[in-house]
């Protein structure tokens, strides 16, 4: 089922459940070779989301800001390669969202625990806004909420939750969205955690 929830915004409801056993082996891959981190913000607020990056660029922030970079700055090594599995499934829902031709470089894994949150942000560290971002949501369910091209619009609110699949394009690609202080629960293959992966071409 192919939902609208914005303009430019298509949740494909339950999209990577055919996959989960692979994204999950493909993600522990990951993960051993790039742990995820809190990282800093410039303003020196250590973030409650923990990340971690697969693909040829990496997001990061620090106290000298936030950028897109190749190597891992914790191992000084480049970031490990996005999984097929990873690329096929971006791919393959931003053509069903209808954003056809999309081939993310850049895959950024957000783990939020109970309590972790994401404060609403525009994404604008890429170059050509012209192309989607698309998000797989994987554990526990979130409340993710997004609003208009200014900070002060009305924010709607959506449930995200294991196997569904976001494309943000078009008029959505610039929308301000965050997501709330995660509940505390027990996901069956994740345990007390969500994971995010967010795929951009940077
Ligand atoms: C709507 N992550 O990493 S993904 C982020 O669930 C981020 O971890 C959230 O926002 C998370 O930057 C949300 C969904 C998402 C990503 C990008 C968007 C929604 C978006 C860009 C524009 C509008
Ligand atoms: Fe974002």
């Amino acid at each position: 089922p192919r939902q609208a929830i914005a303009e430019g915004a298509v949740l494909l409801r339950g999209r990577a459940l055919a996959e989960e056993a692979n994204l999950l082996a493909a993600l522990d891959a990951v993960v051993v070779a790039a742990p995820f981190r809190h990282m800093v913000t410039p303003g020196g607020f250590t973030m409650s989301v923990a990340m971690t990056n697969c693909g040829t660029a990496g997001w990061v922030t620090d106290r000298r800001g936030y950028r897109y970079q190749s190597g891992d700055p914790l191992s000084g090594k480049p970031w490990p390669a996005m999984p097929e599995i990873f690329f096929r499934l971006a791919t393959e829902a931003a053509a069903e969202a209808g954003f056809p031709g999309f081939a993310p470089d850049a895959c950024l894994i957000n783990r939020y625990e109970p309590g972790a949150k994401m404060s609403p942000h525009q994404d604008k560290d890429e170059r050509d806004f012209g192309q989607p971002i698309v998000s797989v949501s994987l554990g526990l369910p979130a409340t993710f909420q997004f609003g208009g091209l200014s900070r002060s619009d009305k924010m709607t609110k959506v449930a995200l939750e294991h196997g569904d699949v976001v494309a943000w394009g078009g008029p959505a690609r610039l929308a301000y969205h965050g997501v709330l202080a995660l509940k505390d629960g027990e996901h069956p293959l994740l345990g007390r955690k969500r994971i995010n992966l967010t795929f951009r071409r940077v």
